[in-house]
């Protein structure tokens, strides 16, 4: 073949793909990615087409989807600094909508059941897993997300997405026990207080534990020295039984009020998330957080795309996303919540009060008794059934 047919060929094979991937429309994550650069780059002269196309320096933009005016982010309460909104809005035009759930299960719930018009959910690690297998999440387009390069790279390798393919870590964190210091002096050490607390301790009917199966579920097993993910029924019915035993100290399951209820006295101590603790500390100043000494979970959230939005909606996702992953908007997020950054330019520039806080960032020897949640599949049911039974037991 001539060379200038050659040419021909391939700018009318260029101009045939830019056609189907425009007419592809629906899934933005299917549209190819300007990769195809290279070839346009070489084919300029030999081709009729428009000027703009031919340009060497102009790569085919298949992504010119306008963002979305505004989109709502699904996410745990209180997880963010009040102004970020604000700040994105200012530099975007793009307007930030936000709903909260109290739960991985019922956020995951939520999705199952169809909900949309969530541009961006916030899953925990264990979750995403789950969510990924279930083609509940859209891929994200890198391209549209420069600031990924500032992610510390142990957040880039996670066992539940690899490459950062669907998901952005958001902060992450531990669960243990905050405690009112001016109402209790001695909280218990051990998990022992909390599942076999006796009428006599001053904390008896004042705690709650979180409204969450896998965090209650893993405190206990944790407690009675099982994995906190076994498949073992007669391991998680010995957990079932001492959760129902334990309820009559119980004060409640609470997962988004509880930090407070402790630092107005109402309570004395909580099984909860650590920087939930740590900033109400700040509005109290009478709240501690520990991690029981026979340990507790540790979780990464994430910020994800769920399925069921525009392509505009996702466009405005990604430069939210790319937002938090600024190392000032990093810093700003995980001082004002006290959960851990796991963007590595925000933490460099970050105060070292924080940086240096073994309560944010657990030293070593609190590290090692730290465990994650992990997906069990179909055995997840078992939790569920009894946790059920936990929560409707006298
Ligand atoms: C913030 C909740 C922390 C999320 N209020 C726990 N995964």
């Amino acid at each position: 073949m001539q060379r200038k047919h050659l040419f021909a060929l391939i700018a009318i094979l260029i101009i045939a793909t830019m056609a189907l991937a425009a007419c592809g429309g629906g899934q933005a994550t299917e549209a190819p990615k300007p990769a195809e650069k290279p070839a346009a780059t070489e084919a300029p002269k030999a081709t009729e087409a428009p000027k703009e196309e031919a340009k060497p320096t102009e790569a085919p933009k298949e992504e010119e989807v306008k963002p979305a005016d505004e989109i709502v982010v699904y996410n745990w309460s209180d997880y963010v600094a009040p102004e970020m909104y604000d700040m994105f809005t200012e530099q975007t035009g793009i307007k930030i909508g936000e709903d909260n759930f109290s739960s991985n299960e019922d956020l995951l719930a939520k999705l199952q059941g169809g909900a949309t018009g969530y541009a961006i959910i916030v899953p925990s690690d264990y979750t995403v897993a789950i969510m990924i297998e279930e083609g509940l999440l859209q891929e994200l387009d890198h391209d549209n997300i420069p600031n990924l390069k500032n992610l510390d790279p142990e957040f880039t390798k996670l066992y539940y997405d690899p490459g950062n393919k669907y998901c952005v870590p958001y902060l992450w964190g531990t669960t243990g026990i905050g405690y009112n210091t001016e109402l209790l002096e001695n909280p218990p050490k051990s998990w022992k207080g909390i599942f076999e607390a006796k009428e006599d301790d001053p904390w008896y009917g004042r705690f709650t534990l979180l409204d969450d199966v896998r965090e209650v579920f893993s405190a206990a097993l944790i407690y009675l020295g099982y994995d906190n993910n076994t498949k073992d029924e007669a391991q998680l019915e010995e957990a079932k039984n001492l959760l129902i035993k334990a309820k009559k100290g119980v004060a409640g399951y609470d997962t988004d009020n509880y930090e407070d209820l402790v630092g107005a006295g109402e309570n004395l101590l909580a099984h909860g998330w650590n920087g939930d603790f740590l900033q109400a500390a700040d509005e109290y100043e009478n709240i501690d957080y520990y991690i029981p000494e026979e340990g507790g979970t540790i979780w990464i959230d994430n910020m994800c795309i769920p399925q069921g939005i525009t392509p505009e909606q996702k466009r405005a996702a990604e430069m939210y996303i790319n937002f938090v992953l600024d190392p000032e908007i990093g810093k700003l997020l995980g001082e004002y919540n006290y959960y851990a950054t796991p963007n590595k330019a925000a933490l460099e520039i970050a105060d070292p009060e924080y940086k240096e806080n073994p309560l944010v960032f657990p030293p070593p020897e609190i590290r090692e008794k730290l465990h994650f949640i992990k997906p069990l599949g179909e055995f997840e049911s078992v939790y569920q059934r009894m946790w059920d039974e936990v929560k409707s037991a006298q």
